[in-house]
């Protein structure tokens, strides 16, 4: 452990994904990314591929989705939901909400090739992915020649950078080739490939790519018609810059040509080292701030593929380090200050049709990318999903004045790069107008990770406009409640009912609760807007309470509709207890023991993401084995094969692909991003205003350490555990202020000053 080191050091066991054969399919490919790139290489011998995905490459152009119909008609909907003919009122909704546009994709931009001649048969294959350092490396020796390969996506220069190098003089030929439209063209040692996106209304997006050999000594790299061709080369260069007209939700003016030579002359600038020990520190500065220990076991020694299948019942908890560090990496590489918000593929597709577009679908799954940001101490990553915000707060202002005659912003289950906030879909999908107010917690939870009132300040008028929306789209129902109508518990109907849509769910309770209330305490904290504050403490106490049915479970709905025997995906009305805070095992514990009974009653068995918020859901549970259950069964390969194969709710089979890819099936990625939050979720817990050092450790994870995790109130904790108990700790206080601690039944409490260490 120790503090963040400058110099590169070798990644252990627990760092590396490695194999002994090349990737034979895009989820045996290894990913690397800096947020604006990413590449998925496969470490061929004799043909290497490298595919590219850059982020804001996506089908069409600035548009919206927002019906002017539906204002006309609300009243019609909210009636009728109150009268318990939701299928009618979905019928209207479908009719006269729901435009068409499902919401664009994001692209697959084509991949590089690379054949080199004179290759056979291989010997000393290796390849790998170095978490510790974010480089891919590949080595073989073939007829007599060794061959060396590393390509890393550079976080400071934003270009991918490959070098390729063998022993004796070799020749090859890189080339490009997309499924889209495009043109390429070589001159001396660049390649330009020009890629047409996938048009919509008649606005087509561009990409270009530019790619650069430089060889080292001897050799020779020269235009070959459309490729460059290299020979008797031992040492080459290779930097890839990729860019599209995206300048913002609004603006395609952008000048992609411009951007790649710039970034070109910056990265041509300089030796490959340089460009690899810069980006190397670049990334580690992140991916260091942070850190667990679980020991491997004999398997860690095996290839990844063979680790991951061999995990079920192993000692080998170093597999869940793993995969906590590979969370990490995703995010780091997929997630940057600057630009897009990782997507349900972070930033890496290679399909023309990406499941479910590749775009953002907000009624959990781009949430869930978010979960590792703050106590990973990776928040400058969450900086795209707060800039995505804001931008929805503007767009999703014309949806709610338009389609529902709100104040504030809306915005449904589904948006992409221009920034949509329309219900798309259909009604049992798209009838959800909390997407934006759930992102915009992410904020909330920022400030209090990190109370700092600038920051608050500046995030206000979004919180605020979350808020306001609901003070005007909640209607009083029947009962007397204020509730959200119309809505869909997410993609769920209750027993009885054949469409989701119906009023004052139990998620849009507990999310009007927060935006509410967030938006409440920061008009507090800094003294604003009385009027507003009474208005929103008024609509509070008017919000449907939580309730346990007849099954002992937590209602997922104002009625007591749940069926027991339904073992569906989106455990929704479990929000409130993680991610938000109002199920507590003290303060209520009816709702904590109906949560229990509806986690029981879902079973252990899910897709990739849900299986993820099964995890943090244990986890809160403070039931460490359970939640290790369900760890353990997402940590199950799924050979790259079955990845088109959709299996929903109970589909027994693999959650992991053999890159260590979540799988829904298939590939999303929400479900690394879970897994790395429950894992530290288990380690250690915040949301209630004490920090709980393992408050979910299970029991196969009797020895370990962490670092580095942070605690709301800017607290950071490192500590020790071993016998299952824990043997130190060192919390440092960023901030100052009270600090209260809890571990093993223990309470201890601390008035800290700034930069304070206390020893536990
Ligand atoms: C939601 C989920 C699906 C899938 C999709 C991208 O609609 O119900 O399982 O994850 O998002």
């Amino acid at each position: 452990m120790g503090a963040c080191s400058k110099s590169e050091q070798q990644a252990g066991p627990n760092e590396l994904l490695w194999y002994n054969g090349p990737a034979t399919a895009w989820l045996e490919a290894l990913p690397i990314g800096n947020s604006n790139i990413g590449a998925m290489v496969y470490g061929g011998t004799a043909r290497e591929e490298i595919q590219l995905n850059e982020e804001t490459f996506w089908s069409g152009g600035p548009y919206n989705c927002n019906s002017d119909r539906s204002l006309a008609r609300l009243d019609e909907v909210r009636q009728l939901i109150f009268a318990g003919k939701e299928e009618e009122a979905a019928e209207i909704i479908d009719e006269d909400f729901i435009l068409g546009p499902h919401g664009m994709r994001y692209l697959d931009a084509g991949s590089l090739f690379i054949d080199f001649d004179g290759i056979g048969q291989e010997q000393d294959y290796r390849r790998s992915l170095d978490l510790r350092n974010a480089v891919v490396q590949s080595s073989f020796t073939s007829e007599g020649t060794e061959y060396s390969r590393e390509v890393f996506a550079s976080l400071p220069e934003k270009v991918l950078v490959m070098q390729l190098g063998s022993s004796k003089p070799s020749d090859f030929r890189i080339s490009f080739d997309s499924e889209l439209e495009f043109e390429t063209s070589a001159d001396g040692c660049t390649l330009v490939a020009a890629v047409k996106g996938v048009e919509h209304e008649g606005v087509a997006p561009a990409l270009t790519a530019k790619i650069a050999v430089l060889v080292k000594g001897d050799g020779k790299a020269q235009a070959d018609g459309n490729a460059i061709k290299v020979t008797g080369s031992r040492k080459s260069t290779v930097l890839i810059s990729a860019a599209t007209n995206y300048v913002n939700y609004h603006d395609v003016s952008g000048d992609p040509d411009a951007i790649n030579a710039k970034r070109l002359a910056a990265a041509a600038g300089m030796s490959y080292s340089t460009l690899r020990k810069r980006h190397v520190n670049a990334y580690y500065e992140q991916y260091g701030r942070s850190a667990i220990n679980l020991p491997a076991g004999a398997n860690a020694a095996l290839p990844t593929e063979l680790r991951l299948d061999r995990f079920s019942g192993s000692d080998d908890m170093g597999m869940v380090e793993l995969m906590f560090n590979y969370g990490k990496y995703l995010l780091i590489s997929s997630s940057q200050p600057g630009g897009q918000p990782a997507n349900l593929q972070g930033i890496w597709n290679d399909e023309f049709m990406a499941p479910w577009d590749s775009k953002y679908t907000i009624n959990i799954n781009t949430e869930m990318n978010y979960w590792p940001a703050e106590v990973c101490g990776l928040t400058e990553c969450a900086e795209p999903l707060f800039e995505m915000v804001r931008d929805l707060s503007v767009t999703g202002a014309v949806t709610a004045r338009k389609m529902y005659d709100c104040r504030g912003w809306v915005t449904h289950h589904n948006t992409d790069l221009w920034r949509i906030t329309g219900p798309v879909d259909g009604a049992h999908w798209g009838m959800f107008p909390n997407g934006g107010s759930w992102l915009a917690t992410h904020i909330w939870q920022h400030y209090l990770y990190s109370p700092d009132e600038a920051f608050l300040k500046e995030w206000y008028p979004v919180l605020k406009g979350a808020a306001e929306f609901y003070l005007d789209y909640m209607q009083e129902d029947p009962h007397g409640y204020l509730v959200v109508v119309p809505s869909v518990s997410p993609e769920h109907g209750g027993l009885g009912k054949r469409t989701a849509v119906t009023a004052g769910c139990t998620m849009d309770n507990q999310i009007a609760f927060d935006a509410l209330s967030s938006a409440l305490e920061a008009a507090k904290i800094l003294g604003v807007d009385d009027d507003f504050q009474a208005e929103a403490a008024a609509a509070i106490a008017k919000l449907p309470p939580m309730k346990v049915g007849r099954h002992g479970q937590l209602q997922e709905w104002i009625e007591d509709w749940d069926d027991p025997n339904d073992e569906h995906r989106h455990i929704s009305h479990l929000y409130g207890l993680y991610p938000s805070n109002q199920i507590d095992p003290v303060l209520t514990p009816e709702l904590f023991e109906g949560a229990r009974n509806t986690l029981l009653q879902r079973g252990d068995m899910a897709t990739g993401w849900s299986l993820g918020w099964k995890t943090n859901f244990w986890a809160r549970m403070k039931d460490g084995d359970h939640a290790f259950k369900i760890l353990s069964n997402m940590l199950s390969l799924i050979d790259a094969d079955g990845s088109k194969k959709p299996l929903y709710d109970g589909g027994h089979s693999g959650r992991t692909y053999p890159n260590l890819f979540d799988a829904h099936p298939p590939f999303q990625i929400d479900g690394n991003f879970g897994a790395c939050a429950g894992i530290a979720e288990m380690l250690l817990q915040s949301h209630t205003g004490v920090v709980e050092l393992l408050p979910a450790l299970p029991s196969a994870w009797p020895e370990g350490s962490a670092r580095g995790l942070r605690a709301r109130g800017g607290f950071v904790v490192d500590m020790q555990w071993s016998d299952g108990k824990l043997t130190g700790a060192t919390i440092t206080s960023t901030l100052g202020g009270k600090l209260r601690v809890r571990y093993q039944g223990k309470d201890l409490e601390f008035d800290t000053t700034k930069d304070q260490k206390i020893q536990i």
